[in-house]
């Protein structure tokens, strides 16, 4: 590039990752880091830009308080539902109270309208769409997260696809 001129960078993290750290000439940027972007101005000499990424559950992880235990498989809070159950069904990893938002009910349905079936509501990461085909398919990745949607008449075999479902 020619002495004296700008030129811009936009820094873009993968799917599934958020931007950890901008450091130009070798300093953090935090502007750089939230905006994404960076533009040297009047260059006339050498310059540095390097960034670091880590994923959305670490992101997410390092905003609550559970010591060590900052892995997907931890639990720190002791509720029984480890941190990437936490992070998939939108809990709290460091409240024992708060294991995610689950919640079942026991109905009819347009599916079936004479027969009652149990009925399980999960939240999913924002963004999570589960493609629609010849039918809605049955799982669907985000954040690192694999959902996917199983049926049962028996409660035994979940073997019965449920394909009536779209995510909201
Ligand atoms: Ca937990
Ligand atoms: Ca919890």
């Amino acid at each position: 590039m020619a002495s004296g001129t700008s030129k811009t960078f936009t820094i873009t993290a993968n799917d599934g990752y958020v931007i950890e750290q901008v450091r130009v000439d070798g300093v953090n940027n935090s502007g750089a880091m939230t905006s994404g972007s960076y533009t040297f101005t009047n260059v006339t000499g050498n310059h540095s830009i390097t960034a670091t990424f880590k994923t959305i559950f670490a992101n997410w992880i390092s905003h609550y308080d559970v010591g060590t235990k900052t892995g997907q498989a931890g639990d720190a809070d002791g509720d029984g539902q480890n941190n990437l159950m936490e992070f998939a069904l939108n809990g709290n990893p460091s409240n024992g109270a708060d294991k995610g938002k689950v919640y079942s009910l026991i109905s009819t349905s347009d599916y079936d309208t004479v027969n009652k079936a149990m009925m399980l509501i999960i939240p999913v990461r924002a963004g999570t769409e589960f493609p629609v085909g010849v039918h809605v398919q049955t799982t669907a990745t985000k954040d690192g997260v694999k959902y996917t949607i199983d049926g049962s008449t028996t409660l035994e075999d979940f073997n019965n696809k449920s394909w009536a479902c779209t995510a909201i």
